[in-house]
């Protein structure tokens, strides 16, 4: 998929070459519905020598039984959690044991719009990070303060080629990639959606079927698979496809 990286990601990215001298843990965001294509390759390379972890949000739309796979097959420390809700135990405990002399600084990087934010928000115990359901939302890296914290919020950073499957999850930003090819993929995943459109049993599962069935016709009384596309994708970033599980560990 092509597109360059907007100025305020590509910032995001010297900022976290300059910052990997002075901070003592890294968390790397990703989402457990595509844990691979949600990642960022070139992070762990660029911060080999510092410690972190992985944390993957969106657990709450995942299917249970791929995270207990992913859970076994991905490096640890790795930690599945509803980044709206309180911060697990695991991670707090994980946390506490790394604090030397306060505060602890760490910097929580990865795709955009994975829920970095709603993570240091959770961590800070506030609202101190601004969040949002689009790609692009922290626009500057900003330090965050809060008891023996001191977090670094940094935009999202876009892989060289992201994933067709980050795009349908919105971590990539409009205009970079093709609703229409975002939303086949998912379709192609997640064939019980047929259920949510009314898809008959028989009938294969694409966009084309899926304006049929919701009645989306452009002008001449054709399907609209613009709009068919564009109703999946929102279906599943609100979470009303559920479960939204992209990526299973043995089919990659
Ligand atoms: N259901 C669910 N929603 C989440 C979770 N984590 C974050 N969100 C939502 O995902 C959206 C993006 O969250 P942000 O925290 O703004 O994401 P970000 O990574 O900081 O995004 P950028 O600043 O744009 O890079 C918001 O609508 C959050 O409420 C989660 O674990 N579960
Ligand atoms: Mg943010």
């Amino acid at each position: 998929m092509a597109g360059g990286q907007p100025m305020h990601m590509q910032r995001a990215e010297m900022v976290l070459r300059d910052a990997r001298h002075h901070l003592d843990l890294w968390l790397e965001v990703a989402d457990a519905r595509a844990p691979l294509a949600s990642r960022l390759p070139r992070l762990r390379h660029l911060l080999k020598d510092v410690e972190g972890a992985l944390i993957l949000t969106h657990v709450d739309l995942a299917d249970r039984e791929a995270v207990a796979l992913w859970q076994a097959v991905l490096p640890e420390p790795c930690f599945f959690i509803n980044a709206r809700q309180t911060v697990p135990v695991a991670l707090r405990r994980w946390l506490g044991a790394r604090m030397g002399r306060p505060p602890l600084r760490l910097f929580v990087a990865g795709l955009p719009n994975v829920g970095k934010s709603t993570l240091i928000n959770r961590l800070a115990g506030a609202h101190v990070a601004p969040v949002g359901a689009r790609a692009g939302v922290t626009r500057a890296e900003t330090w965050v303060r809060r008891g023996d914290l001191a977090i670094l919020d940094l935009p999202g950073i876009l892989p060289r080629d992201p994933s067709i499957l980050a795009a349908a999850l919105g971590l990539v930003p409009e205009g970079q990639y093709d609703p229409e090819e975002a939303a086949a993929a998912v379709l192609d995943r997640l064939p019980a959606a047929a259920d949510r459109y009314g898809i008959d049993v028989d009938q294969v599962v694409c966009l084309e079927a899926v304006a049929r069935s919701q009645r989306l016709v452009g002008r001449g009384g054709a399907h609209n698979l613009e709009r068919a596309a564009a109703r999946v994708l929102q279906d599943l970033r609100d979470g009303r496809i559920v479960p939204a599980q992209l990526e299973w560990p043995d089919a990659e």
